[in-house]
């Protein structure tokens, strides 16, 4: 009985990811032809995901697009609108990440025929476990762990961070209020994803956000 279960979830979850990995493919392609680098940012709600893409934008300008996952409102679109760069909101109603079909749909939509524009920046909905098994399309997946939430949660939730090109390290200037161990959190991270690039930083008062842009930067020039 426990067998049949366990095999029928496996017949059922399998294509579903398989679709997802075919309109990844199919963005990495198009955004590839035209190019456009992809981040995908991931982390708990309210680590400052939009902060930092407020400050890259700051950085970029309209060399930058930007892409927002959040269950309800276009709150975090127009905050990146009102930074200067242009934005598409998707709202998904109820599901706890971004999917590539979703991401497709918004590029559709999107105007990338801009000669300028080189990088797109997705903001996925605030969570730590099922943004991590959707491939977008993505070049760098990025992790973004904010000091409030504690130097615990990286081998929590090693479906992550197991799977991030770089860490971001975010609200810094907190750090003299907080108990929170950088080495530890950075060692942790390298024990499952030994090649990850760190960066510490503060969104709010901007410190280390040029040596992360920089990075991004000759990520693709
Ligand atoms: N002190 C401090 N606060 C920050 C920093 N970055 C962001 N915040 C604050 O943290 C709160 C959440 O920031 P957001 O950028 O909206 O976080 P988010 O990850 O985009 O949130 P969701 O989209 O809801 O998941 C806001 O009040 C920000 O001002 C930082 O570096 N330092
Ligand atoms: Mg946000």
């Amino acid at each position: 009985m426990c067998d049949d279960a366990s095999e029928k979830i496996v017949n059922i979850a399998t294509p579903v990811m398989n679709k997802n990995d075919r309109f990844a493919a199919e963005n990495r392609k198009l955004l590839g032809e035209k190019g456009i680098y992809t981040l995908n940012l991931i982390s708990s709600p309210g680590a400052g995901k939009t902060t930092v893409l407020e400050s890259m934008a700051r950085f970029f300008g309209q060399r930058m697009a930007v892409i927002e996952g959040d269950v309800q409102t276009r709150r975090d679109a127009e905050r990146i609108e009102k930074a200067g760069c242009q934005a598409w909101q998707i709202e998904t109603g109820g599901a706890c990440h971004l999917d590539a079909h979703a991401v497709k749909h918004a590029l559709d939509h999107m105007d990338l025929s801009s000669e300028e524009l080189e990088l797109l920046a997705i903001e996925n909905v605030g969570n730590l476990i099922c943004p991590s098994g959707y491939d977008l399309g993505e070049d760098m997946r990025i992790g973004l762990l904010s000091v409030p939430e504690g130097d615990d949660k990286i081998l929590k939730y090693p479906s992550l961070f197991s799977t991030i090109n770089v860490l971001l390290i975010n609200k810094m200037d907190l750090i003299p209020h907080l108990d929170f161990d950088v080495d530890i959190t950075i060692k942790e991270c390298r024990s499952l994803s030994p090649d990850v690039e760190v960066f510490t930083v503060s969104a709010r008062t901007g410190e280390g956000m040029e040596e992360f842009c920089e990075f991004v930067e000759s990520s693709f020039s």
